[in-house]
């Protein structure tokens, strides 16, 4: 990370505990850079470090990580052009065709992902598409569905890193393929709701190739001093726009070559 920390250790804890409020009881806060106009992007990682050591302290159990803004879609859409990271829990996670509740997030939206189980350790600096492909065990289709917590979608990359990438739940699914047995980078999807078409892209979408932005994630991991451990789950980031959803809605995302996922909503 170019920049440095300059908050407190006294200020990271505290914005870590109103980030952990705002996520673990629902309810919307405004951004962070409204206090502290100059946060810096590595004091966002503190504060997503802080509250990744106070989940893990409670129980929760890492499975991996996502990546995040890697489309331009994306980026558009939230207004940032650098891509981010976050991690992600078991709590987090839901099984296909389930109904997820919406009484317990603040702003939900859905969005299509190719993510990657990883069968070696990797680590950065220096992590390349290349060095991803050959630990990647396989890689499956993906819904996640991100939650900012921001109030009225304001939103910086500072302020999302700290809200962990506005990670909230995902669903994994699909049929898991060889990496060798697809060209990753032309996949198409279409997201649906209830029945109609709302996104489409192709996985090239997220910088150039979903590998990409796994070596993207890597390195990033490495500034924080961590590395990407073996049997790791991994998303590569929104291929589309994010869509926002409320209970009743039913969602599919249906991936060329890779199956669909499918989840629903209700109160
Ligand atoms: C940030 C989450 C970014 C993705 O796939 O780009 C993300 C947000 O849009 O709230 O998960
Ligand atoms: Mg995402």
């Amino acid at each position: 990370m170019s920049q440095e920390i300059t908050l407190s250790r006294e200020d990271i804890v505290r914005l870590c505990e109103r980030i952990e409020g705002a996520q673990t009881r629902a309810y919307a806060i405004p951004k962070l850079t409204d206090e502290y106009p100059d946060m810096t992007v590595a004091d966002g990682y503190a504060v997503q470090c802080e509250l990744r050591r106070r989940y893990l302290a409670d129980g929760h159990r890492l499975v991996g990580w996502k990546a995040g803004l890697t489309s331009l879609a994306k980026m558009k859409q939230m207004g940032v052009n650098v891509p981010s990271i976050g991690f992600l829990t078991d709590r987090m996670a839901r099984p296909e065709n389930t109904a997820i509740t919406t009484s317990d997030l603040v702003h939900p939206r859905v969005e299509a992902e190719v993510a990657f189980v990883t069968k070696r350790e990797l680590k950065g600096p220096g992590c390349t598409r290349q060095a991803v492909l050959d630990a990647t065990d396989y890689v499956l289709p993906a819904v996640e569905v991100i939650d900012s917590r921001f109030s009225g979608f304001k939103f910086d990359l500072q302020s999302v890193i700290s809200d962990n990438g506005s990670s909230a739940r995902y669903v994994g699914g699909g049929r898991p393929r060889y990496v060798e047995d697809i060209d990753l980078r032309t996949l198409g999807v279409v997201l649906e709701k209830n029945g109609e078409i709302v996104a489409m892209g192709a996985s090239a979408a997220v910088l150039g190739h979903p590998a990409e932005a796994i070596a993207m994630l890597v390195n990033v991991l490495a500034e924080l001093g961590e590395t990407l451990p073996a049997g790791s789950f991994v998303m590569s980031g929104g291929i589309t726009e994010a869509i926002a959803v409320k209970a009743g809605d039913a969602v599919t995302a249906r991936f060329q070559d890779l199956g669909s996922v499918s989840l629903r909503f209700v109160e």
